[in-house]
């Protein structure tokens, strides 16, 4: 029929690199741009028909991250925002994968009666798409605009250059019946960040602070962004290096993993930016990590990771619940559960130091997915990555809740430290992109919170101290040969293998370490922690010794 013919036509377009095999991971489908045409095609395809079955609108964004210039990649935002929803991976490797046409469009059929999806004039797939700086990007979003024309009747509006955050929070608020342009999440950015910076208790703290930040743009998108909204941010001024424009390549020797994983300053940066507040994004704009440059010229810097973004943030929020949970005339009072959620990657000094707090802290295996779920299970959820992605999230409950508490104490104290406090919770889940982590609305976050507590990054940093931690890879022929349980923190498989872990680890006071296969790379990563940086080094040296 028209359909089957219209999808033969254009698959014949798109012939799959031979010998080449994909997998739909925790960052969708990534590799070399130039193998890439016929797999974008195909999830073109994907969101369509992920569109007709939810019956919602589907994001489709092209980009490969922190990784080098010359990959790319490509993966769907589901309609609540998020990733797509893991039943479907098995479904998303069959069409990748598939060696044919003709094995395509039976597959397709197949799913399609399988999942039960109608096709309804009335009711036609739509997708946004979105791309990185890539340059690959633009022919790649062809490809995208291809597949998603092979299903009759979709429609794909392309909304250009975007974090991958702006896509993700655009699917969000489209679902939600809401404007969803560029200029309306900027506006809902910058008028939380104003309402935050308006509550700040004691307005001469702000003087002692440094009001200038560096941001390091990792030739990416996210410097783009942030020149459209810096001249509107009151009480800060952000100078933004490596922007891309400046010939610098992406994510080379700059961004967010660099920083994080070298510790060193990134390209640009120098002694002249010793004593100022810096801050790091990855290509997309999904990862931040904050940096000091000693003032010694030595190129080692004092990094402020993810885990230090989550106490941060942990702290302030539980100080607003507190202020709350003291009304003593309150007629609507709550205990909110407020969670942290982390991977083994979190440095075991955080995990303490948000103990300490009174958070619940639970571990989730590596991958933003599995982060988000568990952080949805509380009224608000902190979730980070060691590597700067993370956000909070606020359950529908307690922002309902949060509504009819600053209704009560708008009429019952107006102006008081109690309804500041309801105030800057509901700023924060408005400024806080609540689909998935963004280094832009992060970045903005940590400022107002910086200028609240009347910190330098140098207090804040103070927390807590890191342990000292090694990561390592091994590349490995087959990294499916190691399987873990308990978030990663254990090896089941081969067998044997965490036997001879855990007598590594006996031999180091306070170590702790593991071993993953990676779900981008080709590789086992090694993580170790330990009391000085040469044990953690060595007990790194001796896990990847075993994994070899
Ligand atoms: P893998 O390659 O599975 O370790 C890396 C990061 C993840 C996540 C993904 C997706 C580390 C140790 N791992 O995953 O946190 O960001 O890439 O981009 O940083
Ligand atoms: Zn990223």
């Amino acid at each position: 029929d028209e359909r089957r013919s219209l999808l033969l036509k254009f698959s014949t377009l798109f012939p799959p690199p031979p010998g080449v095999k994909l997998s739909y991971g925790t960052a969708g489908f990534r590799a070399d741009a130039s193998i890439l045409q016929s797999t974008v095609y195909r999830v073109g395809i994907l969101a369509a028909l992920r569109s007709l079955k939810t019956k919602s609108v589907i994001g489709l964004m092209i980009t490969a991250s922190h990784n080098k210039v010359s990959d790319n990649g490509v993966k769907i935002a589901d309609p609540s925002g998020g990733m797509l929803s893991q039943d479907w991976e098995p479904f998303a490797d069959q069409l990748a994968n598939a060696p044919d046409p003709e094995t395509l469009v039976s597959l397709i059929s197949e799913f399609v009666k399988k999942e039960k999806i109608t096709f309804d004039r009335a009711h036609p797939a739509e997708i946004l798409l979105g791309r990185d700086t890539r340059p690959s990007g633009e022919s790649l979003l062809e490809a995208a605009k291809k597949g998603i024309s092979s299903i009759v009747g979709a429609v794909s509006y392309d909304m250009g250059i975007l974090t991958t955050p702006q896509m993700h929070w655009m699917v969000r608020a489209r679902n939600k019946g809401l404007k969803a342009t560029e200029s309306e999440y900027f506006e809902q950015l910058l008028s939380s960040f104003g309402c935050l910076m308006d509550l700040i208790p004691n307005k001469s703290n702000i003087n002692e602070i440094e009001d200038r930040l560096i941001v390091d743009g990792a030739n990416g998108v996210g410097g783009e962004k942030l020149e459209v909204i810096k001249k509107n941010l009151n009480g800060l001024v952000i100078e933004v290096l490596n922007s891309g424009k400046e010939g610098g390549v992406l994510n080379e020797g700059v961004g967010a993993d660099f920083v994080q994983k070298e510790k060193v300053v990134p390209h640009g940066f120098g002694s002249n930016h010793a004593g100022i507040r810096c801050a790091s994004l990855d290509g997309d704009a999904d990862r931040l990590v904050y940096f000091a440059v000693p003032p010694n010229n030595s190129s080692k810097i004092d990094l402020v990771d993810g885990d230090k973004i989550l106490s941060l943030f942990a702290l302030f929020i539980k100080e607003q619940l507190s202020i709350l949970e003291g009304d003593a005339k309150g007629k609507n009072n709550y205990r909110a559960r407020l969670g942290a959620v982390q991977t083994a990657y979190a440095n075991g000094a955080s995990t303490a130091y948000l103990r300490s707090l009174g958070l619940e802290v639970v571990l989730a295996p590596t991958g933003v997915k599995y982060l988000h779920e568990k952080a949805a299970q509380y009224d608000i959820g902190i979730y980070f990555e060691a590597n700067g992605h993370g956000t909070i999230l606020f359950s529908e409950h307690f922002l309902c809740w949060l509504e009819s508490k600053s209704q009560e104490l708008s009429s019952s104290s107006e102006g008081s430290e109690l309804q500041k406090a309801a105030l800057r919770l509901s700023a924060v889940s408005k400024l806080i992109n609540q689909a998935v982590g963004d280094a832009l609305s992060g970045l903005l976050l940590v400022e107002a919170i910086l200028r609240h507590m009347g910190w330098s990054i140098h207090q804040w940093n103070a927390l807590y101290e890191d342990l000292p931690s090694r990561q390592l890879k091994v590349k490995v022929v087959d990294r499916t040969a190691v399987v873990t349980a308990n978030a990663e923190t254990v090896a089941v498989k081969p067998p044997g293998i965490q036997e001879a872990i855990n007598v590594e680890i006996a031999k180091y006071p306070h170590g702790r370490s593991f071993i993953r296969p990676s779900g981008t790379e080709d590789v086992i990563r090694v993580y170790a922690e330990a009391s000085t940086q040469e044990a953690a080094d060595s007990l790194a040296n001796s896990l990847a010794e075993i994994v070899d």
